[in-house]
């Protein structure tokens, strides 16, 4: 962000709030419940939870605004760099031995939008755990727990085994989830992986994947769920598909397609 965009934005800021405080009467103790539930947030370990859910998927639609290719998605607060990368030829997410939940197959296809296949292409994942926790963030799991990173093939495929991830509840009892009682709103998430994807020239991509049918796609409590983000889970049971994909129980089959591209559509500026 240049110097002058940031001193654009912030001055408007400025001016919406002084409206706002002049508007609604805000009394000096309503202005300090605010500023200190900014400050509780961040001592909760909630980073940036409250404002990712009110606003995050705002300012990710303005983002894919005109551009060609997957959409992205809001990252969410809980993404951490480094992830370990994970070793091939059969890519499995970090986990606990027992990991709870049901085997996922997260699968698909990179290619520009000419559907040229992206080979080398990082995909960096992070998703919650059947309890719906994630690792470094709530207490209790191993560090990278359901976080790693892992490549798409010479000819744009990828394939890596995890667990299915149940929706994801805001912590009721922090900061984030006293708000959203007060504003008599629920705390769930629909159940959704993380991925970012990293390639040389197409640079830094965030999606996130929500699976059809699922409880709280239409009541996301961050509003974020979009139609290009949505695939379809199929159970497979078929004890070859089972051999074949090193597992020993059924599993659920998710497949989405990433288009990478630098290019404007047609309604784009
Ligand atoms: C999440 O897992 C998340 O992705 C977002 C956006 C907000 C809260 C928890
Ligand atoms: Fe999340």
């Amino acid at each position: 962000m240049s110097n002058d965009r940031a001193r654009f934005l912030i001055e408007d800021f400025e001016k919406t709030v002084v409206e706002f405080i002049r508007r609604h009467g805000v009394t000096h103790d309503e202005y300090r419940v605010a500023t200190d539930f900014v400050i509780r947030e961040v001592q909760a370990g909630e980073a940036s939870l409250a404002f990712d859910v009110l606003f995050e998927a705002e300012a990710t639609d303005n983002a894919n605004q005109g551009r060609e290719g997957s959409i992205e998605a809001i990252e969410g607060p809980f993404y951490l760099p480094g992830a370990p990368m994970l070793e091939g030829p059969r890519f499995v997410m970090p986990q606990r031995p027992d990991e709870p939940g049901i085997p996922l197959i997260f699968h698909g296809r990179i290619t520009t939008a000419d559907g040229e296949p992206l080979a080398g292409v990082e995909l960096d994942m992070w998703h919650a755990d059947a309890d719906g926790k994630y690792s470094q963030i709530h207490p209790g799991i191993p560090d990278w727990n359901l976080r790693g990173r892992f490549t798409s093939e010479a000819d744009g495929t990828f394939e890596v085994t995890t667990i299915a991830p149940p929706p994801y509840e805001i912590p009721k009892d922090g900061p984030t989830g006293q708000l959203l009682s007060v504003l008599g709103r629920h705390c769930f998430r629909p159940a959704h992986l993380h991925v970012k994807l990293r390639h040389p020239y197409f640079g830094e991509r965030t999606s996130q994947l929500y699976f059809e049918e699922g409880e709280y796609l239409d009541s996301d409590v961050a509003s974020a769920v979009r139609d290009g983000l949505v695939i379809k889970p199929v159970l497979v049971e078929a004890p070859d598909q089972i051999k074949a994909h090193g597992l020993t129980e059924s599993f659920i089959d998710a497949r989405y397609d990433f288009v990478l591209s630098t290019a404007r559509t047609a309604s784009g500026a």
